[in-house]
Order: C-alpha cells, then sequence, then structure tokens
C-alpha cells in the first residue's frame, strides 16, 4: 500500500539537516511525504553563528485545519526539531486529529548532542518533550536526549545494563517502542539498541568519527521511509544505521563540508536496499 507520512519539523535553509533531509530521504523510500515546517531558519544551529529564526507556530494549526477540511489524512507522523513548548502541544493536537485509525508516531525527540542541551533549549522543553515521547509509537532518542528525558547523568562510556536501563524508562514515559541510536559498548564502534517494551535487540557497527551534524535526521528518515516500506523495527533500525555510516563515509575526508554529511551520495544504497526485500 501507497503510505503517506506527515513529517513536522524546522527547515534549516542550509546545512543538511531537519526538512531539507527528511523530505529526499524519506522520498526516495517511495513514500508520500508531506512536511509542516516548525520554523525556517538561515541555517542549522550547529556550528553556525547568527543564523535567522522565523517562527512558524502561527500557521501550523490553521495548515492542519485546512487539510482536516480537505480529508487529507496521515498513515504516519514523523516529529522532529520543535522550536518551542507551545509548538510541542500543537504537534501532540494534531496527531489526534490528522491521522487515520491507528496512525502510527515516531517522534525523534531532537535537542541535544554530545551531552548538552542545542542552543535556545532549556529543561522546561525538556519537561514538555517528555509528554510528547509519551505518545510514541518509536521514540528514537541519542544518547544525551535519553539521558535528559530520563533524568540520568549524561556519560561517556556504560554498560549494557545502563543503556538497557535508559530504554525501560524511556518506555515507562509511555513510548511503546525505543531505538536508541550511538550507543558504544567498545572502542571504534557504536550501534542502536532497540526496545520493543519486552526485549532488547543490538545493532552494532563501525564508528568512523563523531558529530556529523543532521546524522540523526537522516537516521530517522530511513528509518521512517523502512517502516513505512513495511520493514520490521529491527529491519529499518539497521537499514537505517547503514545508511548513515555510508553517508559519514562519504562526508568525512572533505573537511570543507562540516556542517553536516553528503546523504544524496548513500541514497541510491537506500533505495537498492528498500527495492531487495
Ligand atoms: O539536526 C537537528 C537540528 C535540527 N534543526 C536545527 C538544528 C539542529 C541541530 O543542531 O540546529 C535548527
Amino acid at each position: 500500500m501507497y503510505k503517506r507520512v506527515l513529517t513536522i519539523q524546522d527547515i534549516s535553509c542550509f546545512g543538511q539537516c531537519s526538512l531539507t533531509v527528511a523530505l529526499p530521504i524519506i522520498s526516495a523510500c517511495g513514500i508520500e511525504t508531506a512536511v509542516l515546517p516548525s520554523a525556517v531558519l538561515s541555517t542549522h544551529t550547529g556550528g553556525f553563528t547568527g543564523w535567522t529564526f522565523r517562527d512558524l507556530t502561527g500557521d501550523m494549526l490553521p495548515i492542519s485545519e485546512h487539510w482536516r477540511e480537505a480529508g487529507i489524512q496521515f498513515d504516519a507522523f514523523y516529529t522532529g526539531y520543535l522550536g518551542s513548548i507551545e509548538q510541542i502541544n500543537m504537534v501532540q493536537s494534531i496527531m489526534d486529529t490528522n491521522g487515520v485509525e491507528g496512525a502510527i508516531r515516531v517522534v525523534d525527540p531532537a535537542m541535544a548532542d554530545n551531552g548538552n542541551l542545542y542552543p535556545g533549549f532549556n529543561m522546561e522543553f525538556v519537561s514538555a518533550m517528555k509528554d510528547l515521547c509519551a505518545e510514541a509509537d518509536v521514540l528514537l532518542p541519542n544518547m544525551t536526549e535519553a539521558c535528559m528525558l530520563t533524568e540520568t547523568d549524561y556519560r561517556e562510556t556504560y554498560d549494557r545494563e545502563f543503556a538497557e536501563t535508559l530504554c525501560r524508562k524511556l518506555c515507562g514515559l509511555g513510548a511503546k517502542s525505543v531505538v536508541l541510536t550511538g550507543v558504544g559498548f567498545r572502542p571504534d564502534y557504536t550501534g542502536v539498541l532497540l526496545f520493543d517494551g519486552a526485549k532488547f535487540d543490538y545493532y552494532e557497527h563501525k564508528k568512523i568519527t563523531k558529530g556529523f551534524n543532521g546524522t540523526g535526521d537522516c537516521y530517522a528518515s530511513a528509518f521512517v521511509g523502512a517502516l513505512l516500506r513495511g520493514r520490521s523495527m529491527a529491519d529499518s533500525a539497521r537499514i537505517a544505521a547503514d545508511f548513515v555510516l555510508d553517508c559519514i563515509e562519504k562526508t568525512y575526508e572533505d573537511k570543507s563540508h562540516w556542517y553536516g554529511v553528503k546523504f544524496e551520495l548513500a541514497l541510491p544504497g537506500l533505495i537498492n536496499e528498500l527495492a531487495n526485500g
């Protein structure tokens, strides 16, 4: 069946993150992708200074209301970077009113990385984000976000029990399943830890360098694309991890390309992977 997803996050006009990666990646997966931009920024906030920020909070409900009147409904929602607590609340109501019965909710609490909140966010925002996470069918945090959402001190090194406890606590917030990204238990390796509320699954792969902006968005987008193409959670988690690794491999030697990954070069591989199965 031809699936339709709505992704809600900002447009960072330059920088290869949020909507400028979600739209092409999910579309390449063969999924109809509608967008609800939460804000327009000249660049993302990771490494640039002086970016512009146009808040689109006031447009979000009228847009969703128009869709409702026009009978437009979504099979799935994928939320990413949101600019304010007010927007978090709006997204909750949009997911309640604009989806088909049982529409899948994928929530990436895009707000922090490497132990720190992104510029402009505070603990009040984190607290509001917990409410959105509670409604997720699939919650896609990185280690930093998982720690913040569960009020756990962030650590660079940890064991499997630490990561599993984070997943259990995230499901305790209400999320049905968790795909925890950037989970590494030994040097030079990282991976994804899955928890469906009952059992764990871990997919490990090599780690090239750390800290490319937008890789979380590439991951979530490929995951959503694969999931809506009917792949299992575990398969989608693996496909998305392999895709992001390929994106980084195709980027990291080019020192001038520090702001994001050249995901475009990895799209043929992703399309191919989805075609074979
Ligand atoms: O990739 C996450 C993201 C999305 N949107 C904006 C960002 C970031 C990360 O820095 O700054 C505006």
